[in-house]
C-alpha cells in the first residue's frame, strides 16, 4: 500500500498564521498561499486568516488553531531578516522549533512559510508573484499533508 496527497483539496479546511512583522513581504507570502490554494481548489469560506504582530508569536496562534480541530493543516507565514533583527537567530530558533512542536504536539501538519534571509532584498525575492514564492510553496505542502491525512487518519496504530 502508498499513500499519498493530492493536489486538490477541495473541502478541506486551512488557518493562514501569518505575522505583520515586515508586512509587506508577509503580504506577498499571504499572495502567494492563497493563489496556491484556490489552484487547489480550496473555498475561501474554507480558508482562516489569523494574523499575529511577529514571527514569535506564531507557534502559539498556530497551537491554537490546530487544537480547535477545524483545520486539516495550518500554513505559517512569517519574515525574519538577519540584517535588521539583533536577535535574528534565536527569533528563527525559537519559531521553526515552536512550529515544529505544535504539529507534533497535535498532529495537525504545519507548513514552514517564515523567511528567514540575510537582507531585505532577498525577502522580496522569496516573497515575489510567482513560481518560487515561499508562501506558495508552504500552501502546496499543506494541501499534499491535508489530503494525505484525510486517508491516512490518526488512531489507526496496531
Ligand atoms: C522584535 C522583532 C525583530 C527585531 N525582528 C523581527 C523580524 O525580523 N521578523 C519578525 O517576524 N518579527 C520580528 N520581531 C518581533 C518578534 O517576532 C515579536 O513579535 C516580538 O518580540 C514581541 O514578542
Amino acid at each position: 500500500m502508498e499513500l499519498a496527497g493530492t493536489r486538490t483539496a477541495a473541502g478541506c479546511r486551512f488557518a493562514i498564521v501569518v505575522s505583520r512583522f515586515n508586512e509587506e513581504i508577509t503580504d506577498g507570502l499571504l499572495a502567494g498561499a492563497r493563489q496556491a490554494l484556490a489552484e487547489a481548489a480550496v473555498r475561501d469560506d474554507d480558508i482562516t486568516i489569523v494574523r499575529v504582530p511577529g514571527s514569535f508569536e506564531i507557534p502559539v496562534a498556530a497551537l491554537r488553531a490546530a487544537r480547535t480541530g477545524r483545520f486539516d493543516a495550518v500554513i505559517c507565514l512569517g519574515c525574519l531578516i538577519k540584517g535588521e533583527t539583533m536577535h535574528f537567530e534565536y527569533i528563527a530558533d525559537a519559531t521553526c522549533h515552536g512550529i515544529t512542536d505544535a504539529a507534533t504536539a497535535t498532529g495537525v501538519p504545519m507548513a514552514l512559510g517564515v523567511l528567514t534571509t540575510l537582507t531585505e532584498a532577498q525577502a522580496y525575492e522569496r516573497a515575489a508573484d510567482g513560481p518560487g514564492n515561499k508562501g506558495r510553496e508552504a500552501a502546496l505542502a499543506a494541501v499534499e499533508m491535508a489530503t494525505l491525512f484525510r486517508r491516512f487518519p490518526q488512531g489507526v496504530v496496531g
